[in-house]
């Protein structure tokens, strides 16, 4: 029902629609001329078989990542410590919201339908950011989350508006907007407590420890294990790779940090001068962290993190919740559908 720029009235409801033809070697080269030419490849396009089954892989786990990514910050909205901080953090989460709903309609474009990604992510069968497997312990979370978490998803979105696939680099554009004014009220947050009580500023750098490690995580496992980042940049889906992401990320977050006056949980941070950045208009460089403990990581994706199975059992409560929504919208549709037949 949602689906957009599909090939006839029908296709939605038939995923063979979607399925490739043929595969061939010289189909195969076209498509990477075209790519290698930056154009963009739309949904009615030709495309290899593989290409089609990354990117629903990654944009379907995108849009799980942000349905689930509603559940830390909404457990904060009743205990918001004021009326504007309420107002705002509950515009988040519907924008998340929002970002799942756009993405799901993307990744439908590619034949699968939203039945089966919801399928999948309440059956424990789909991925979604490791990253919403940690709790939100206190209001500080709510600066770090925006801060730290979605600061990481702009450094990874923002090439996303340059992939190949049109309808996923068009819904990007939308998201990376939404996404800076979110990674800026998180700040705000932190600015709040680090200027207040020595309680409030301890509250802001216990969240940082708690927040740091897990959201360098987040760009994936290094470029040495990653599975999909050769294929994936030769599609140009991916612009950069994890660690050049989390390299980004961690130039950028340095100064903040210093700015709030707080450290980053990393006794091996160090500054390493030479190629890079300018960072502070003279200084070239990097920050280079720590080693990150990626068995954690390893078992976060195993199901084992600390809100794996309740992040899963909130979703399929919902779900269950929503029957009546879902089964009243469809004997809508059909009634809409019957009048117009009959008219
Ligand atoms: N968590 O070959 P690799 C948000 C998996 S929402 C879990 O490097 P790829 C927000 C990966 O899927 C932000 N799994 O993969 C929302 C693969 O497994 P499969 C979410 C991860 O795809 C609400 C395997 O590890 N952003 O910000 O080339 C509130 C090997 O990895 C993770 C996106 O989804 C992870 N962190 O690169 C606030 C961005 N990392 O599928 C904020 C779109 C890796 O083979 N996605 N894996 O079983 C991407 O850009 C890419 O998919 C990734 C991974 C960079 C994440």
């Amino acid at each position: 029902m949602y689906t957009q720029g599909l090939s006839g009235p029908d296709a939605a409801a038939d995923s063979s629609a979607r399925a490739p033809t043929m595969e061939s070697p010289e189909l195969a080269t076209r498509f990477q001329e075209r790519i290698d030419r930056e154009d963009r490849i739309e949904a009615n396009d030709w495309m290899p078989a593989a290409y089609r089954k990354t990117l629903t892989r990654q944009i379907s786990q995108h849009a799980h990542s942000e349905i689930i990514g509603m559940l830390p910050e909404g457990n904060w909205v009743t205990r918001a410590p004021t009326l504007r901080r309420k107002a705002t953090l509950l515009a988040k989460v519907q924008d998340e919201a929002g970002h799942g709903l756009y993405l799901y309609a993307a990744a439908e474009t590619l034949g699968k339908s939203r039945e089966e990604m919801f399928d999948e992510l309440l059956t424990n069968k789909a991925k979604y950011s490791s990253i919403f497997n940690y709790p939100t312990l206190t209001w500080a979370d709510m600066g770090a989350v925006g801060w730290l978490v979605d600061g990481a998803a702009i450094m990874n979105q923002i090439p996303l508006c340059r992939c190949s696939y049109g309808p996923y680099a068009r819904a990007m554009i939308r998201v990376c907007k939404e996404e800076s004014f979110h990674q800026r009220q998180g700040y705000e947050i932190m600015i709040a407590l680090c200027r207040g009580t020595p309680e409030q500023k301890a509250m802001a750098q216990d969240a940082l420890n708690r927040w740091y490690w897990p959201c360098l995580m987040m760009f994936g496992p290094p470029d040495s294990d990653s599975t999909h980042s050769d294929q994936s940049t030769k599609w140009k889906i991916k612009r950069f790779s994890n660690d050049e992401l989390r390299q980004k990320f961690l130039d950028a977050l340095v100064p903040q940090a210093e700015f709030l006056g707080l450290t980053l949980p990393d006794t091996d941070l160090r500054f390493e001068e030479g190629e890079g950045d300018s960072l502070d208009g003279a200084v070239h460089g990097h920050w280079r962290h720590g080693a990150i403990d990626w068995e954690e990581f390893r078992q976060i994706l195993a199901g084992n993190g600390p809100c794996n199975r309740g992040r899963i059992s909130a979703r399929q409560r919902a779900h269950k919740e929503g029957a009546w929504v879902r089964e009243a919208a469809a004997a809508y549709a059909a009634k809409q559908a019957s009048q117009k037949a009959a008219a």
